[in-house]
C-alpha cells in the first residue's frame, strides 16, 4: 500500500510503498477515504531530533475517515464495509483519563512513545490505517468521509475548546475567533450552532474573512494594530468575553490579552509559540482565565459528528489525491488553502 512517511526527523516526507498491515486481536484495518492536513503536520515535518516526544519513522495523518476493510479476532461491534471517522489522540487506554474517553489528556502521555495516530504511530495519509481499538472509531452514517475526516481534528479541537467555556456564553456574550483557517472556520459555525453569542472573526487574509462571513460571523476584521480597539468597540467597550486564538502567535496572544473583558477566557489553541506573562497586575484583565486545550475527547467526537450529520457544520475543503500530498503540504505552508486540505487516497 502507499503511505506518506516521515523517514526520519528533519527529512522530507516520502510517498512510498509499505506492507499493508493485517489487524490482530482488537485492531481494525480501515481503508482510508479521506485524510486531512493540519498545521501540526508542518510542525512535525519541521521538527528536529528530540523536538517531539516520539520517534520517527512513521506515516503521517491524524485526521482520517474511511471504510472498515478487516477486523482482528477479538473485535466486536464493528461492521466490515461501514464508514467511520477515527479518534486520533490515542492514549494508554488504561489510566482514568483514557477510561473516561479523555485520551487527549492521558495521564501517561509522558511515558508513551507517541502522541496519537500519525504522531509517532502510523497514520492515515495512506491507502490503509491500522486502528488499535474499536473505541477509536465513530460511525459517520451517510456523512461524506471528506467532510467527516476534518471534523475529527479541525472540528473536534474547537468544539472541545468551546465546551470548556460554553456555560458562560449567553445572548450578551461576545467571542473573538482569531485565525479563520481549518479550525477557525468550524469554530465560527460551532459557536453559531450552539451559543447565542456574537462572533467576531479576525484574520490577515481577505479571503479568510469572506469564509468567516459565510460561516456566520457577525463581524470580520483584518488583523491590524487597530484590531484591539475594533473588538473592544464591537463588544460595547468592555472587551470580548472569550478569545479563541487559533494562531497562538506573539501578535495574536498580545491582541487577545488586550481585547479580553474582565473575567474573560483566553483560549490559546494554535501552537504558534506566542507567550504571555501571567502576573498581577499584568497584561490580562482581572478575573482573566487562560486555557491551552488539546484536541478533544471521545464523547465530544460523537457530538461533533452528530452536528456534522445534522447539517449544522460544513467543512470548506480542498481535495487532493494522495499522489499530490507534497503539493497540498506546500499550499498549506504557503497559507494558500481555503479551509482544510483533504487527501483522498481512493
Ligand atoms: C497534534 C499534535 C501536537 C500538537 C497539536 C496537534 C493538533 O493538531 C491536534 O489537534
Ligand atoms: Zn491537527
Ligand atoms: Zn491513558
Amino acid at each position: 500500500m502507499r503511505a506518506l512517511r516521515l523517514p526520519g526527523w528533519g527529512l522530507p516526507p516520502v510517498l512510498t510503498d509499505v506492507e499493508q498491515p493485517a489487524p490482530r486481536e482488537l485492531e481494525v484495518l480501515l481503508r482510508v477515504e479521506a485524510a486531512g492536513l493540519c498545521h501540526s503536520d508542518l510542525h512535525v515535518l519541521d521538527a528536529g531530533p528530540g523536538d517531539m516526544p516520539f520517534p520517527a519513522p512513521f506515516t503521517l495523518g491524524h485526521e482520517v475517515a474511511g471504510r472498515v476493510a478487516a477486523v482482528g479476532s477479538a473485535v466486536t461491534g464493528i461492521t466490515v464495509g461501514e464508514r467511520y471517522v477515527v479518534y486520533g489522540p490515542w492514549g494508554c487506554g488504561e489510566c482514568r483519563r483514557c477510561v473516561a474517553g479523555r485520551e487527549n489528556y492521558c495521564d501517561r502521555r509522558a511515558e508513551l512513545p507517541w502522541a496519537g495516530m500519525g504522531l509517532g504511530r502510523d497514520g492515515g495519509m495512506a491507502d490503509y490505517v491500522l486502528v488499535p481499538a474499536a473505541r477509536h472509531l465513530q460511525p459517520i452514517g451517510e456523512l461524506d468521509p471528506v467532510q467527516a475526516a476534518p471534523l475529527s481534528d479541525a472540528g473536534l479541537t474547537p468544539y472541545h475548546a468551546i465546551q470548556r467555556c460554553r456555560a458562560s456564553l449567553d445572548d450578551e456574550s461576545t467571542v473573538a475567533v482569531i485565525g479563520v483557517g481549518g479550525l477557525g472556520h468550524l469554530a465560527i459555525q460551532i459557536l453559531r450552532a450552539l451559543t447565542p453569542s456574537r462572533v467576531f472573526a479576525v484574520d490577515v487574509r481577505e479571503e479568510a474573512l469572506a469564509v468567516a462571513d459565510r460561516c456566520g460571523a457577525h463581524l470580520s476584521t483584518r488583523l491590524s494594530p487597530d484590531t484591539g480597539r475594533i473588538l473592544r468597540a464591537a463588544s460595547g467597550g468592555s472587551g470580548v468575553d472569550v478569545v479563541l486564538d487559533f494562531a497562538g502567535s506573539q501578535s495574536t496572544v498580545d491582541l487577545a490579552a488586550a481585547g479580553l473583558r474582565a473575567g474573560g477566557d483566553l483560549v490559546i489553541v494554535g501552537n504558534g509559540g506566542g507567550h504571555l506573562t501571567v502576573r498581577k497586575p499584568g497584561p490580562l484583565p482581572p478575573g482573566g482565565r487562560i486555557s491551552l486545550p488539546f484536541w478533544g475527547t471521545l464523547p465530544e467526537l460523537a457530538e461533533v459528528i452528530a452536528l456534522g450529520r445534522s447539517g449544522a457544520l460544513h467543512v470548506e475543503v480542498e481535495r487532493f489525491p494522495l499522489s499530490a500530498a507534497h503539493e497540498a503540504l506546500a499550499r498549506l505552508r504557503a497559507g494558500e488553502l481555503r479551509g482544510r486540505a483533504v487527501l483522498t487516497p481512493g
